[in-house]
């Protein structure tokens, strides 16, 4: 294997002369001026109401529990393998889909299935793969969520997989790779799912990623954060240059600049690549679905000399707000509203910062910029516009609870049926080796043995590290999270909605909570360096659901675990055929290669 990579690192470079911004098949139109704007599919009958969700409102459905019944699947069919590509004018190796970076758009209305069929043609080394819908509930489909050890085995090179979920939630979403940190490498792409609205607008340009992007490829990444102390006698030093990886630029739609006299081998490297572009027109309102789809970075994201009225964040719209900066953490996603208020010839910035002090970037390559270009707007001429002031004091927080208030309302029980605790660290192990770990325990998958199958067979005895966590036939389950560290982590809940009671600094003092008749939902929600977050969420979902960091280098190290819920209904479930049929593929290409899992797998 390690001879395998090293060949293909000869190929790459002999191969890396007078290379375009992207070397893949540039059919998609994310990014430029020509790009489509999006609205409900309004074909499949009958229409009541004249919305496929029929009479649903934003303010009056219960967006859990009121799914509309469409009958429509939506196809896609992904093709998953190696290329190039240079996105901030740096030529890197990357894992995409169809041959598409960022990948391929996933639209849908609220209450449509999905089916997207993937093929692993990832070669040269070979590697599997998994992908996972974020946010989505997959109740009665948990084994499709697309996590590896969980519902699944990988997907072995070469094989194929078809994935089939709903649209049980509406808003702004991602799917990406879930084996390793595979998805730093690219394997991601929109998600649009259309439903009611809580705010009248004029235009929806669709998908706005944010994204921390690296010039080393993902494995190598892993295989430095993997290594040892150099020196066994210098313990608890957490900032060794292997364990402290830079990002070396910051992207919007998959575009952006670096300053090529920063890279130790500047050939094939471009300055001033194309940016990615947006149309205003002048009088509307638009809609932006910022999507923070990093490795690792929080972005801090805002327009020159324009508002921003957020109306959702992640899948839950929430009471729109005005401000001028919107901060997302790895995962998150927020919906705004801009309404062009400049004159038909102008044209302004829109930036997309990685906080320095937040997390670890090249600079000023942090510092992504895009062209919004109005009407008549000469689009030969940059923008010339300066930025909102911004105070940076690093707080490294999502909004005030207080602040972001969920338009459709549910409260939030004081008496939770069981309360789980949680403390996130980080040690040095006996070995050398740097591990996140919650409640003294890293997590380790086993790609083989996917607990889900395991738990129908009513087998809920696992080894430590499985780090598996029973809720038993609870309804209402509290995690109380407890950070003892100085890094920031954007908690992630797979299935399930949460609802964030409390959040701050030091640990939880038991008593303190926020807006109960009405707290915040989100699906990945930051946890402060040095601080807490209560989280609460209805376990009435029968599955095995991954709780965990959402910084591609700190799930590599393991800040991961597996809550078991409803395991009891889990045995009387009918698992389709191709999730064991996947496992003997996967074990079968297993004894004839050895899969380098360096790291927690996930
Ligand atoms: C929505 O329509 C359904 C029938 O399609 C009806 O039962 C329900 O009362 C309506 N709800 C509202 C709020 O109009
Ligand atoms: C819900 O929103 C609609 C339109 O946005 C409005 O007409 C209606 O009065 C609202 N209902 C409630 C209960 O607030
Ligand atoms: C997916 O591929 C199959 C087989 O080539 C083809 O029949 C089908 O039409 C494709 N579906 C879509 C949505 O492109
Ligand atoms: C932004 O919103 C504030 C408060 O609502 C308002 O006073 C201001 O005029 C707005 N600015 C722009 C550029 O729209
Ligand atoms: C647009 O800008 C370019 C470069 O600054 C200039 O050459 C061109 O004349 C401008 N076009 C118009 C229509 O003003
Ligand atoms: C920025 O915020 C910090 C903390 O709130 C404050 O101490 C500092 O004075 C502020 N700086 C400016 C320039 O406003
Ligand atoms: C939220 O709480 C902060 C103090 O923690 C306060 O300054 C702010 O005014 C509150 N905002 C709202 C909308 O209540
Ligand atoms: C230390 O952590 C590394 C990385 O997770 C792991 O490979 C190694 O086995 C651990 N060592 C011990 C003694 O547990
Ligand atoms: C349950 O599964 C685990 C993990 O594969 C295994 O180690 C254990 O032996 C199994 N227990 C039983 C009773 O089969
Ligand atoms: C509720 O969850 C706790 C763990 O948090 C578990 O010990 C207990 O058995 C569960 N109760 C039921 C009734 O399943
Ligand atoms: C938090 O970490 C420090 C060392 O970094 C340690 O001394 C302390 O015991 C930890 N606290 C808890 C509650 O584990
Ligand atoms: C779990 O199974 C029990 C007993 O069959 C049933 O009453 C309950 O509704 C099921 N719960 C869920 C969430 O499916
Ligand atoms: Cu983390």
């Amino acid at each position: 294997m390690p001879y395998i990579r090293w060949l293909f690192a000869v190929c790459y470079l002999t191969t890396t002369q007078a290379l375009a911004q992207n070397q893949l098949d540039d059919t998609s139109q994310l990014g430029l001026l020509n790009a489509p704007t999006y609205s409900p599919f309004l074909t499949n009958n009958p229409l009541p109401n004249g919305y496929p969700w029929g009479n649903r409102t934003a303010n009056d459905s219960n967006p859990y529990t009121d799914v509309p019944d469409t009958n429509v699947i939506r196809y896609y069919n992904f093709t998953i393998s190696r290329g190039q590509a240079a996105p901030d004018g740096y030529v890197t190796n990357v894992i995409v889909v169809n041959d598409q970076f960022p990948g391929p758009l996933i639209e849908a209305n609220w209450g449509d299935w999905i089916e997207v069929s993937m093929t692993n043609n990832i070669s040269g080394p070979e590697e599997g793969t998994a992908l996972h819908w974020h946010g989505l509930m997959q109740s009665t489909t948990p084994w499709f969520d697309g996590v590896p050890s969980v519902g699944q085995c990988p997907v072995a090179p070469g094989a194929s997989f078809t994935y089939r979920f709903r649209a049980d939630q509406y808003g702004t979403s991602w799917y990406h790779s879930h084996y390793s940190s595979q998805y730093a490498g690219g394997i991601l792409g929109p998600m649009i799912i259309h439903g009611p609205s809580n705010y009248d607008y004029d235009i929806d340009l669709g998908p706005v990623f944010l994204q921390d992007w690296f010039h080393k490829d993902y494995f190598t990444i892993v295989e430095q954060l993997e290594s040892v102390t150099p020196t066994p006698n210098e313990p608890n030093n957490f900032n060794i240059s292997n364990w402290r990886q830079y990002a070396d630029s910051n992207l919007i739609n998959g575009k952006g600049n670096y300053s090529c006299a920063l890279a130790n081998n500047s050939q094939g490297c471009t300055n001033n690549a194309p940016l990615a572009q947006f149309r205003f027109q002048q009088g509307k309102k638009h809609r932006l679905r910022l999507i923070n789809s990093g490795a690792a970075a929080t972005q801090l994201f805002s327009i020159d000399g324009h508002n921003l009225t957020v109306i959702a964040n992640d899948y839950v719209q929430l009471v729109p707000y005005t401000t001028q900066h919107v901060f997302l953490a790895a995962g998150q996603r927020t919906d705004v509203i801009v309404e062009a208020t400049g004159n038909i010839n102008s044209s302004y910035w829109m930036r997309s910062n990685i906080s320095v002090i937040c997390a670890l970037a090249v600079e000023p390559s942090n510092q992504a910029l895009a062209e919004v270009f109005y009407d008549n707007a000469n689009i030969t001429k940059q923008p010339k516009t300066q930025p909102w002031y911004y105070n940076d004091t690093g707080a490294c927080s999502n909004d005030p609870l207080n602040e972001t208030v969920p338009y459709y309302a549910i409260a939030s029980t004081t008496k939770p049926s069981t309360t789980i605790t949680l403390l996130i660290d980080r040690i040095i192990n006996s070995t050398g080796n740097m591990e996140w770990r919650m409640n003294q325990q890293t997590f380790r998958a086993n790609y083989n043995d996917p607990l889900l199958l395991l738990a129908q067979e009513q087998n809920t005895t696992y080894p430590p590290e499985s780090n598996v966590y029973h809720t038993g036939s609870n309804q209402t389950v509290r995690l109380i999270v407890n950070n003892n560290s100085t890094s920031q982590h954007p908690m992630h809940l797979h299935g399930h909605v949460m609802s964030v009671l409390h959040q701050g600094p030091g640990y939880w003092d038991n008593v303190s909570l926020t807006n109960m008749q009405n707290p915040q939902r989100r699906d990945v929600q930051m946890l402060p360096p040095s601080g807490h977050i209560v989280l609460q969420y209805e376990a009435k979902n029968p599955g095995v659901w991954p709780f965990h960091c959402h910084i591609a280098w700190h799930l590599s190290q393991g800040l991961y675990v597996n809550l078991m819920e409803q395991a009891d209904n889990i045995t009387s479930m009918q698992i389709p055929s191709v999730i064991p049929e996947m496992c003997k593929n996967w074990n079968f290409y297993t004894s004839q290669d050895v899969v380098e899992q360096i790291d927690s797998g996930l």
